[in-house]
This record gives structure tokens, C-alpha cells and sequence, in this order.
């Protein structure tokens, strides 16, 4: 990316595990050659709202990179008016007429070949497999990756190399997840910054405020876990958090787990201003229709066979009730 030596940017990443580290890999080839800056969207949010524009406006940048984040259209147009864009990815979106858009898997290349976009940033710049694309792939992946025979050969001999094991890289995977999910933005634009200068696990393992972040989650899980909920209807539990954290994924698979039979239901209100947060998890009959139909009033819904997640603003709650009817 030598057109860029010598401009200013700004480094617009996911705020999870694979984002940052993606980031990390970037500054680490850009830092003292461009002024750049790193930016993460209102956490929750997987486009540019108004306040993120605002922030990304400021920064006058004649280069804008996104990096693990599949933004719709009118988010990537935005960032057109502004300068050249670079987007380095691995999910499932369209093609973008941008200066880059480094995506293999969106050219046909297997998702397995590309785990992370630590993976498919570390491959474009040359860079040899280190820590950071190992911990891009687990973080996203988790014991997935584990089954994918192409990237466990280049984990193992990155494992071997550093001397650790998959169990620390876990670990390590939820300290550095622990920033998002208290919400706290500016922390996880700060940690590529730190990520960059990193190869083995200790100085992450070691961080005094990473570990309390984790404390300050488990109880924050475990009294959302114990609250009280209602059978809203046969075999369907229902439960309203009240937490400022990003943690109703978490909260949702204990439920589930704890009463395998039935589906867990459950919002929070607290996490995004003006948005609820749901997610639902046991086994559906369709849970494809109620992405969907979330997705047609605009908002922004994914999921699997068994799990379903959603942000819907807080003037349309009545939504609720119609997912809780689709649940028949
Ligand atoms: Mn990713």
C-alpha cells in the first residue's frame, strides 16, 4: 500500500477479537509511514449512524480502511465522497466498486481458506502467519477452527513457535473481547495500538484491566441469568434484561442451556440508546422468516437454525409480539 505513504487515514475496524487484530496488522505496516487514526462504529451497530459520520468527517483523511466489517451500501458511498477506500474482509457481502476490496471469499475462495480478516490482511501484506492471524481466526471461529485441517497446520506451527496453546489463546480471546461488551469504545480503538507491538500472549494475559473487566462480566452474566422470567407461552421463556453491557448472547445460551427443552427469549433495552436488543435461542420451527421479516422493516437481524439475533428500535416494540407469535 505504498500510495498511501505520506497521507492520513483513518482505520475504521470491528470491535471484536478479529477486528482489532486486523488493525494491528494494518498499523504495524502503516503507522510511521501515514498519520492514521482507528475508529469502531457505535458498538452493535454494523454501519455508520449519523454520530459515527460526524466522528469520520473530522478526520479530513484522504484514505479510509475498513477492516472485518461488511457495511451496507449507503455507509460505503458515504465513505466514497470522503477519499480512497480499502476494505479487507471475510464475510459474505457485495462486491463494492472501491479502490481495494480485498475480500477472497466474496471472489469464491473457501471461507476456510480465510477464517478471520486478520488472515486475509496478514496474506496481503506477505506477512508471515503470527500471533495476531491465529487469534483473528479463533476469535471468530472458536473451537470451529479446530475442524478446518488448512488453517490448524498454520496454527499449530504458529502455536509451536510462540509456545502456547489453544486453551491460553481463548483466554486471551475473552480479555480482549471483554472491551466490547462493556461498551467501552475508546478502549477497543486503543487496542490495535497495543495489539501492533505484540507477539506472544503474556503482555495480554498480564493486563491488571483487562482481568477486571472480566470479574465485572461474569457477575453482570450471573445476575442477569438469576433474574426472574415468564413461560410467555408454552415452551417459550421470556426474559427482560437490564444491563448496560453487551452480553445478551452470553445471558441468552445459559438460559437455553439451562432448560434445553424450551426457547429462551430475551431483550434488553439498556445496551443501545433507543434500540432493543433480542435474541432467541432453542430449537425453531423458522427462524429464517423472523430474520427476515426484521430485515424487511430495515433492521439489522441475523442468525442460524437455533439462534436468532436483532436490534429493533424502541418506537416499533409492539415487534415483539409478533416474533413471539411466530414462535408457534
Ligand atoms: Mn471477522
Amino acid at each position: 500500500m505504498e500510495e498511501l505513504h505520506g497521507k492520513s487515514g483513518i482505520l475504521i475496524h470491528h470491535w471484536d477479537t478479529d477486528g482489532m487484530c486486523s488493525a494491528a496488522l494494518i498499523l504495524r505496516e502503516l503507522e510511521d509511514k501515514t498519520t492514521i487514526t482507528t475508529f469502531t462504529p457505535t458498538i452493535g451497530n454494523y454501519y455508520l449512524n449519523d454520530e459515527d459520520r460526524e466522528d469520520i468527517k473530522r478526520h479530513a483523511a484522504d484514505f479510509i480502511i475498513v477492516a472485518d466489517m461488511a457495511f451496507p451500501r449507503d455507509s460505503i458511498d458515504f465513505l466514497k465522497s470522503l477519499g480512497k477506500v480499502y476494505i479487507f474482509d471475510h464475510h459474505l457481502q457485495d462486491k463494492y466498486d472501491i479502490h481495494l476490496h480485498q475480500n477472497p471469499v466474496i471472489d469464491g475462495e473457501s471461507p476456510k481458506r480465510y477464517p478471520s480478516a486478520s488472515w486475509v490482511v496478514g496474506e496481503y501484506l506477505n506477512n508471515s502467519p503470527d500471533l495476531l492471524f491465529v487469534l483473528g481466526a479463533f476469535g471468530d471461529r472458536e473451537r470451529k477452527l479446530l475442524d478446518n485441517e488448512y488453517a490448524m497446520k498454520t496454527v499449530d506451527n504458529v502455536l509451536g513457535a510462540i509456545e502456547t496453546d489453544f486453551d491460553t489463546l481463548l483466554e486471551v480471546i475473552a480479555l480482549l473481547d471483554s472491551s466490547y461488551k462493556l461498551g467501552m469504545k475508546q478502549e477497543v480503538e486503543r487496542t490495535p495500538w497495543f495489539l501492533m507491538n505484540i507477539q506472544e500472549p503474556d503482555r495480554i494475559l498480564n493486563r491488571r484491566d483487562l482481568k477486571d473487566n472480566i470479574v465485572e462480566l461474569n457477575s453482570a452474566i450471573e445476575c442477569e441469568v438469576n433474574r426472574e422470567r415468564t413461560e410467555i407461552k408454552p415452551g417459550v421463556l421470556y426474559q427482560e434484561m437490564d444491563s448496560p453491557y453487551n452480553i445478551i448472547s452470553t445471558v441468552t445460551r445459559k438460559i437455553a442451556w439451562a432448560d434445553e427443552d424450551k426457547i429462551a427469549f430475551v431483550v434488553n433495552e439498556r445496551f443501545m440508546e433507543g434500540s432493543i436488543q433480542i435474541y432467541i435461542r432453542g430449537s425453531m420451527k423458522d427462524s429464517q422468516s423472523m430474520i427476515e421479516t426484521a430485515r424487511d422493516r430495515g433492521y439489522s437481524a441475523g442468525g442460524k437454525s437455533d439462534v436468532v439475533g436483532m436490534v429493533i428500535p424502541k418506537k416499533d416494540k409492539k415487534f415483539i409480539n409478533e416474533l413471539l407469535e411466530m414462535l408457534a
